[in-house]
């Protein structure tokens, strides 16, 4: 981990400008009746998981070019996640992917994450990879599958993971499956999508007291033509049909170009049903690009209706946030402090909507003042406010530039030299 001497030593230099640009923020927050300290403290609260998939470089099918340095095991991706939280003060959870993380010793695990201050978020399982010494093989679907004793097989393999996630502290498991078919006639639309409720009604019905299971859609890939759970609406119907502790998982990725996403967390929303995010951005598909590098305002748009489900206490509403990315370019973890970055300048801003003046301008029809309402708040810089949230929290006020001046990933270069980790390619 950092030395915390380093990340004051970093604040200290940035302190006076840092000061200076607080104040002046603040002063020209209260000028418009809004509270700095509030969103500060909000903002400080935040907390994303991050994946243990996302600390390799990712690939897409036509290669891979991996940095020196990056984590070779599970332990080693934990370290990782453990500097990003440290320099953020908002990532405490990782999200494992079982069978790629299967610890030998679980119990081993999850004293090295103790021991890194990191708790576990959402387990998550892989019916849409055949592993090595396993009886049948998923090719033509897991949970969809026509033969039972794939789709017993699948159910299997997803309750051990919850076994897993169980022993290390986990709270859910986000089922995402790659069922589907490329050609029209090769697979029953109804009959596949009755046989992926029937096998997560015995996953359903395998979860631990207090455990919640995220279903997540995405409308293609690897299944070009027709996929089992493609859209939120499939989501939404095999969380109604499964129980309360059932729930729609959002990958902002997962839509269509133009796709409305904030209206899909809107109505997730009113169902009681939005179990959590995947953070990402896409410019024409499943991109796993950084959050926010793409569509800024698309990003502000669903935390506005996050934020407004939270201010008037909506029932049910408790999401649990993840990133979901593939770095193939950047630094994987300097690509994630920017994603935290991203994801709380966003927050801060949709907590900067005037929330009030908003809802009357939408009862007087008033469309150039409501939509002013959101893009007022957008626009605001709220630079000064998520660094202040980070320090609060014992982060830093650049984390970029502090994780660069701290030399982590050259002594990890020699430290992780015999690396024999080969990430997955993106999700
Ligand atoms: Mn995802």
């Amino acid at each position: 981990m950092l030395d915390r001497d380093l990340i004051e030593q970093e604040n200290d230099a940035r302190d006076a400008a840092h000061q200076r640009d607080f104040e002046y923020t603040a002063e020209r927050l209260e000028r418009d009746g809004l509270d700095a300290e509030r969103v500060v403290a909000e903002v400080a609260a935040f907390e994303v998981a991050v994946p243990s998939w996302a600390l390799g470089t990712g690939g897409t099918r036509f290669g891979r070019f991996p940095g020196l340095g990056e984590p070779r095991d599970v332990f080693e991706k934990m370290e990782d996640i453990a500097v990003i939280h440290q320099l953020t003060g908002s990532t405490p959870r990782v999200s494992l992917h079982i069978p790629w993380d299967e610890p030998e010793d679980v119990a081993a695990l999850r004293r090295h994450a103790e021991g890194l201050n990191l708790g576990f978020d959402a387990v998550n399982s892989n019916t849409f990879q055949d592993q090595a010494g396993q009886a049948h093989s998923y090719k033509f679907g897991s949970f969809s599958h026509t033969d039972a004793a794939v789709r017993r097989q699948g159910v299997a393999h997803t309750l051990h993971v919850i076994e897993v996630g169980e022993a290390l502290g986990s709270g859910a498991i986000t089922v995402w499956l790659a069922d589907g078919s490329n050609f029209p006639g090769q697979m029953h639309l109804r009959r596949s999508y009755e046989r992926v409720l029937g096998c997560l009604e015995e996953v359903y019905a395998g979860l631990p007291e207090g455990w919640q299971l995220y279903t997540e859609h995405k409308p293609y890939e690897p299944a070009f033509y027709a996929t089992v759970v493609q859209d939120w609406g499939s989501s939404l119907m095999l969380a109604q049909a499964l129980g309360a502790r059932a729930r729609c998982l959002v990958d902002l990725g997962h839509h269509l170009p133009n796709t409305n996403i904030e209206l899909i967390v809107a109505r997730l929303i009113t169902a009681g049903k939005l179990g959590g995010f995947h953070f990402n951005d896409s410019k024409y598909g499943d991109d796993d690009l950084t959050t926010g590098s793409i569509k800024p305002y698309q990003l502000f748009l669903v935390f506005n209706e996050l934020v407004d489900a939270a201010v008037e206490g909506a029932a049910d509403f408790a999401p649990d946030y993840m990133i979901d990315q593939s770095h193939n370019l950047k630094d994987p973890l300097e690509a994630l402090l920017q994603t935290v970055e991203a994801l709380q300048r966003a927050y801060a801003r949709a907590l900067l909507v005037d929330r009030e003046a908003l809802g009357a301008y939408q009862e007087e029809n008033d469309v150039l003042m409501a939509e002013r309402a959101l893009q007022t708040a957008y626009e605001r810089d709220v630079s000064a406010l998520v660094a202040e949230a980070r320090r609060r929290q014992g982060g830093a006020l650049d984390p970029i530039a502090t994780f660069r001046r701290s030399g982590y990933r050259r002594a990890k270069v020699s430290a992780r030299e015999h690396g024999a980790y080969v990430p997955p390619q993106s999700l």
